[in-house]
């Protein structure tokens, strides 16, 4: 009998997309389900070469129409693949799901929903980029008239994580293409499907040949590794681990390529004892197992103010073990799978590592049982700790899954002290019902975005990055925008 939650007939082959084609190359790593371990597609390996056509079709295409286009041009463009994805909704919606081994009712509210949303608001936002002009009077007398102007930075290879695969390709792609740039894209070798759905959907839309190129393939040599070192790459926007970022660091060095980098994360949530008890449990649920705990943003430690301690983590606890985990379309479902075998080992040997480290698992710490084909699936139980000390591994290292550690505290001062005794900085989540209180905290969190009283809401207007290991640079709105382009200040004598 047919396993659920295959790819259709359709995609089990997923071929790269170079200058226009689909092409195969014959060299094929197979896309496993993380529901059941089933085969789901032959995926199309890159090899520098493949990456070497689909860089110069992209520096071709910077001349050709796509290059003598307007911005209205290429935003309506963008809002025709966006048309193309709304009319293969749920196509995408099932692609993701295969993949990823997701909620359906997450791939269809965050993941594809996204993906329509980014490629529409920038397409409209690069329309009101505007650039700097300053009148300037010398001691001479002479006048000086400054402005700028924005350009492409040329061909941007965007190399994407596996854990919001649509939403990841078109945050980059968006904003990239709006300024004029074309691109060369590698989804994780996770997540191949849906990103060769939105190559299509590039296709169909009429994008000229060479301005959206799909390679596959993994890092280290391959396909990731061929387009940060090649010389016809202007760009790189990655995200993904922090360590893979340092490696793509060194790989773009000799080039002095430009780099945006959205990296790991060990964030916090801090709970004062004025919040609002039910909504911080409900919030801290939400930002430690969304997606598996698989959210670069996700809460993997937790800090609650004394007097609420013990009554948090027993509400915590009754609330996670409530929990659903299991196929995407189950009734009130929750939970899926985490994103494969090998990332569910990594997460099973931190569960260990926590007991060595002292830890008290107050929730799950393994593997759920299904009695069906999901036994053989890469499921986790999410996972609450209490006991850890500030240095233990699994304080300071990025799970990646749905675990979080609970400790006591008694000051802000002293909280906000051990918020920031992290190597990361991406973000953190305030719950208190004290305004001053709010902003005070906030603002000494050593991190790139805050939440208060909530977690994950976005304004794709507003800045997104992190600090220290979590990245370098911020996009969204105006920030991506001025990453995608090169000023030019023209300074003329009046
Ligand atoms: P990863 O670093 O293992 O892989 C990301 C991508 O990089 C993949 O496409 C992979 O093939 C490629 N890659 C790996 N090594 C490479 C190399 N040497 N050269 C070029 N490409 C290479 O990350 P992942 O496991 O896919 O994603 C999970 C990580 O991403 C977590 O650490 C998470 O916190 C982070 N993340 C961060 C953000 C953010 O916005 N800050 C968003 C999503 C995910
Ligand atoms: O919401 C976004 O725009 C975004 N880039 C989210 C990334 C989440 C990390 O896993």
């Amino acid at each position: 009998m047919a396993k659920p939650f295959q790819l259709p007939p359709s995609l089990s082959e997923l071929r790269n997309y170079v200058d226009g084609e689909f092409v195969s190359t014959g060299r094929c790593f197979p896309d496993i389900s993380p529901l059941h371990g089933g085969l789901l597609a032959q995926v199309h390996e890159a090899d520098a070469a493949l990456v070497d056509r689909a860089v110069l079709a992209a520096r071709r295409a910077l001349d050709g129409p796509w290059g003598r286009a307007g911005v209205d041009e290429r935003a309506r463009w963008l809002h025709r693949v966006a048309d193309v994805i709304e009319r293969c909704f749920d196509e995408f919606v099932a692609a993701e799901v295969a993949d990823t081994g997701r909620p359906l009712a997450q791939a269809r509210t965050l993941d594809v929903y996204r993906g329509v949303a980014n490629l529409r608001t920038f397409a409209d936002l690069g329309k009101v980029a505007h650039g700097d002009c300053y009148e300037t009077r010398l001691a001479s007398g002479q006048e000086l008239m400054n402005y700028t102007v924005r350009k492409p930075l040329g061909v941007v290879a965007s190399i994407c994580p596996w854990n919001l695969p649509l939403l990841s390709m078109t945050w980059k792609a968006g904003p990239a293409l709006i300024c004029g740039n074309t691109m060369v894209v590698k989804p994780s070798e996770e997540t191949p499907a849906s990103a060769t759905l939105l190559a299509a959907a590039f296709h169909e839309a009429g994008v000229p040949p060479g301005v959206f190129n799909l390679v596959h393939g993994f890092g280290p040599g391959s396909a990731g590794e061929a387009m940060t070192r090649h010389p016809g790459v202007d760009a790189v926007t990655f995200t993904g681990e922090s360590r893979t970022g340092a490696a793509i660091m060194k790989a773009v060095a000799d080039g002095v390529k430009e780099i945006s980098f959205e990296l790991g994360g060990k964030n916090a949530a801090v709970v004062f004892a004025d919040a609002d008890f039910d909504a911080a449990v409900e919030g801290v649920v939400r930002s430690s197992f969304s997606n598996s705990g698989q959210v670069c943003l996700c809460s993997e430690r937790v800090y609650v103010e004394r007097p609420i301690f013990d009554r948090f983590v027993a509400a915590l606890k009754a609330r996670t073990e409530a929990l659903k985990i299991g196929w995407p379309d189950d009734e009130g479902v929750f939970m899926g799978s985490l994103i494969s075998h090998e990332h569910r080992d990594k997460v099973l040997s931190y569960y260990a590592l926590a007991v060595q480290e002292g830890a008290t698992v107050v929730s799950g710490g393994g593997v759920p049982t299904f009695g069906d084909e999901r036994d053989a699936g890469a499921f986790v139980q999410p996972t609450i700790w209490t006991g850890l000390a500030d240095d233990a591994r699994c304080i300071r290292e990025e799970v990646f899954g749905p675990v979080c550690h609970i400790a006591p505290f008694d000051t802000e001062d002293e909280v906000i002290r051990r918020v920031n005794d992290s190597a990361y900085g991406l973000a953190g989540c305030v719950w208190t019902s004290n305004l001053s209180r709010a902003h005070r905290v906030s603002r000494r969190f050593q991190v790139g975005i805050v939440w208060v009283n909530t977690w994950f809401s976005r304004d794709l207007r507003t800045p997104f990055g992190g600090s220290k290991l979590s990245g370098i640079g911020r996009e969204g709105g105006r920030y991506s925008l001025d990453f995608y382009s090169e000023t030019t200040n023209i300074c003329l004598a009046l």
